[in-house]
């Protein structure tokens, strides 16, 4: 087993607190399917139950530090040098529609680099978690992204915009630009699953536009302590939250990926 800091067992503790609220609730949302409204109403105040005691677990904690929150926003601590970035459930679509596939994902920054990210996948039991200089890990077993260099052979993950957002047509673009030159593309709807597993090595590389912090915070942490790189689609290094999309892979497929989503010659 690694040695897991006492910062980690904060945030798994706290992630596996609030995830007995979502999995109670995950549980119910299935009866709720056949009523014509569905679940929604009932999955907002899940996801800010969760929020709650994401919230008041940190801060007991770690009292002072800062927050943001995907349904609070920012919460300004005494300590502003240290903020929380929490997304109580991503992958929201899915929890809604009674697909088990969504997580908690828990980031910490320090002076604004992120020092340690934690993913929780509460229906597989899967904790994923990265500190800065540590390497990350998933139940105890070190993580490393893929060794895969062509990408015909790579399995590659994205998101879909949904509607009301932008860039629809973009999407399409990139998908077909991609399509016939990878093994595969998968969208499963959780960005922050999506990039523990690259860091885990089930997928080969991940884009997607328009994610918020929470999406991602934690996941960036995963993937670079993985020995992968993470940017922009447009090749650019490292990765801050003003860029406007996230590429994420292993080294080798990284420069390719960049280049077969902005159309540029191989
Ligand atoms: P969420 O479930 O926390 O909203 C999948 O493409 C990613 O997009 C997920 O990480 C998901 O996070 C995010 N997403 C899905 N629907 C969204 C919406 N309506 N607004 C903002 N982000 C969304
Ligand atoms: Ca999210």
């Amino acid at each position: 087993m690694p040695p897991q800091s006492a910062l980690i067992n904060v945030m798994e503790k706290a992630a596996r607190k609030a995830a007995r609220g979502l999995r109670r609730d995950f549980g119910e949302v299935e009866n709720l399917q056949v009523s014509r409204k569905g679940p929604a109403d009932f999955v907002s105040a899940a996801d800010l139950r969760a929020e709650e005691v994401l919230r008041e677990e940190l801060e007991r904690a770690r009292p002072g530090y800062s927050f943001l929150l995907e349904e609070q926003g920012q919460i300004d601590g005494a300590d502003k040098t240290h903020r929380w970035i929490v997304d109580p459930l991503d992958g929201t679509t899915n929890f809604l529609h009674g697909l088990a596939h969504f997580a908690i994902s828990i980031a910490l920054e320090r002076e604004g680099q992120l020092v340690a990210g934690l993913v929780f996948d509460p229906i597989k039991d899967e904790t994923f978690w990265g500190e800065k200089g540590k390497g990350a890990f998933v139940n105890g077993h070190r993580l490393r992204v893929t060794a895969r260099i062509d990408l015909s052979d790579a399995l590659i993950a994205t998101g879909i915009p949904f509607r009301g957002q932008q860039g629809h047509e973009r999407t399409t673009g990139e998908l077909s630009a991609l399509t016939h030159r990878v093994a595969g593309i998968r969208r499963f709807g959780s960005a922050s699953l999506d990039l523990a597993y690259v860091a885990a090595g089930r997928f080969d590389g991940f884009w997607e536009h328009g994610l918020q912090p929470w999406d991602i915070a934690a996941g960036i942490v995963l993937v670079r302590e993985a020995g992968g790189l993470v940017g922009d689609i447009e090749g650019r290094q490292p990765y801050t939250f003003n860029l406007k999309n996230i590429l994420a892979a292993n080294e080798p497929l990284f420069t390719p990926l960049s280049r077969a989503l902005t159309g540029k010659a191989p």
